[in-house]
């Protein structure tokens, strides 16, 4: 078994406890690698470098250091292929989508590679003559990036690009179940030549290592990624020890088919987002809200389409649904189909695991359908992150809104119809931080704000030039060229 280490102030180190912990294939349980578990101490070494490290980088032009960008995104192009095999062993998705995270963690790189030569601030007319008003966005300091294992190519770019290419420094603590694939990126960024402490990695969990990272008095703003339960607590301590922080906390994203719906098209997009990832997205599709008149045939041919998936290992070009992420994810996927059933839902498909002997020791959940379900059910309200959707019928396009927007989430959400009016009136009553019409709920691109509203987050948003208002901080600048003292709102006034 291959053994990894810490990177803390340009160095590879072990934890200093010596604990170590392992990483598994989830399509077969075999253990991968041996990575540090990190504690209190190995964190402050890493928030200590970073912040030896932040007034250099922060002087160091940011053209300049859009160019070690460029070279990390030019490197994870090159070895994309190499790159999606070691998510996809980690992580478990299907290849083509473990390169479609790759993928987007190139897109990210080079988009904020590009903000090098932007980062646009702005100036204005002073209301004195002779004055001149600038805004300039500056670097809040020492970020602390938590980030899950679902897209861990992804979404450790969208925090770390946009940090450190405005000039912050980073504590990165990826997740437990996904770490090589942060430890890859990582390499990037050393081979890019990243000088020593702007960015470091610690390896561990989230009730250790992470909150010793949401604790330390020199990270000054956490940008955190996971479940809600986990983020409000992030948020409480952050709010106790004065710092600024970042939530991502997940969905309970609805797809909206109409009676007037290009159904085939629909199911296309429902089969992708409620199984694709097999479910795992933030952005899954994991309530369907469908239509009175278009329910039985719309429920028929779900049925059929997501029988014909094949379940197996994402290394399998054969594959469409790969294995979920551990044993305990299992479980807790697994105990929501008699919660479903307690409440009056119904399996149409699915609702366990594989019977077939060749997938033993990998954690599979074959893709369910739940039908019946209704907008108070557990399973129409809280994020499942597995392959299960739960169909839910409406009797027109308000209903279908009040039930889309009635969960204590607010991420995605998407409506099929071929009724220009009604897709608008939809753009308007959903509440969502993103509305797809005539697409599945999945597949946000990286140049448009990510995030959303009520438990999904805290009003940050990701990803676009949004994420630039996330790790800067605005500072305004006033230069009084007239050579007196003139007083603002005293000597303009009429
Ligand atoms: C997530 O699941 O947290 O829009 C991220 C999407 C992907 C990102 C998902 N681009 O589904």
């Amino acid at each position: 078994m291959d053994s990894f280490q810490n990177y803390i102030d340009g160095q590879w180190v072990s934890a200093r406890s010596g604990h170590t912990f392992t990483n598994h294939n989830p399509a077969s349980g075999a253990a991968l690698g041996r990575f540090p578990d990190s504690s209190v101490e190995d964190v402050a070494a890493a928030a200590d470098a970073a912040n030896r490290a932040l007034p250099s980088w922060r002087a160091t032009p940011a053209p300049q250091r859009a160019e070690i960008l460029y070279r990390v995104a030019a490197m994870m192009r090159e070895r994309k292929d190499d790159l999606a095999r070691a998510l996809t062993t980690e992580m478990g998705k299907v290849l083509k989508e473990a390169a479609g995270d790759v993928q987007e963690g190139i897109d990210m790189t080079l988009y904020m590679a590009g903000e090098g030569r932007r980062q646009f601030g702005f100036t204005t007319p002073s209301e004195l003559p002779n004055k001149w008003a600038m805004a300039v966005r500056q670097p809040k300091g020492v970020i602390g990036a938590i980030t899950p294992w679902n897209f861990p190519m992804a979404i450790p770019t969208w925090k770390l690009m946009p940090a450190l290419i405005s000039g912050n420094t980073a504590v990165f603590k990826p997740s437990q179940y996904a770490p090589q694939t942060a430890w890859h990126l990582t390499r990037l960024f050393e081979e890019a030549g990243l000088p020593p402490g702007v960015l470091n990695v610690v390896f561990g969990d989230g009730p250790d290592t992470g909150k010793a990272v949401v604790e330390h008095p020199l990270i000054s703003f956490v940008s955190f990624t996971g479940s809600n339960a986990v983020g409000t607590e992030v948020a409480r301590r952050c709010a106790e020890l004065g710092k600024g922080v970042a939530l991502e906390m997940g969905g309970k994203n609805a797809i909206i088919v109409l009676d007037d719906a290009d159904v085939s098209l629909a199911l296309d997009g429902v089969i992708w987002s409620a199984f694709g990832t097999s479910g795992q997205r933030c952005t899954a599709a994991s309530r369907l809200i469908v239509q009175r008149g278009v329910l039985d045939e719309f429920q028929t041919r779900l049925v059929e389409r997501t029988e014909k998936l094949r379940l197996g290992p994402g290394l399998d070009p054969n594959t469409d649904v790969g294995p979920v992420i551990n044993p305990a994810q299992l479980d807790k996927i697994a105990a929501y189909i008699p919660i479903g059933q307690a409440e009056g839902a119904r399996v149409a498909t699915g609702g366990r695991r594989p019977p077939a002997t060749d997938l033993t020791g990998g954690y599979y959940f074959e893709p369910t359908v739940l039908i019946d379900a209704r907008p108070e059910m557990r399973v129409a309200r809280e994020e499942i992150f597995g392959p299960v959707t739960s169909v839910i019928r409406a009797g027109d396009l308000d209903e279908a809104i009040t039930i889309n927007n009635g969960v204590p989430y607010g991420l995605s959400s998407s409506i099929f119809t071929r009724d220009i009016d009604k897709a608008f009136r939809a753009i308007d009553g959903i509440t969502t931080g993103i509305v797809y019409v005539n697409a599945g709920t999945i597949g946000a691109e990286v140049h448009l704000p990510f995030g959303g509203t009520r438990g999904t987050g805290n009003g940050h948003r990701e990803a676009g030039q949004a994420a630039l208002d996330t790790y800067t901080e605005w500072k305004s600048i006033y230069i009084d060229y007239s050579g007196r003292l003139q007083r603002a709102q005293i000597d303009t006034a009429s």
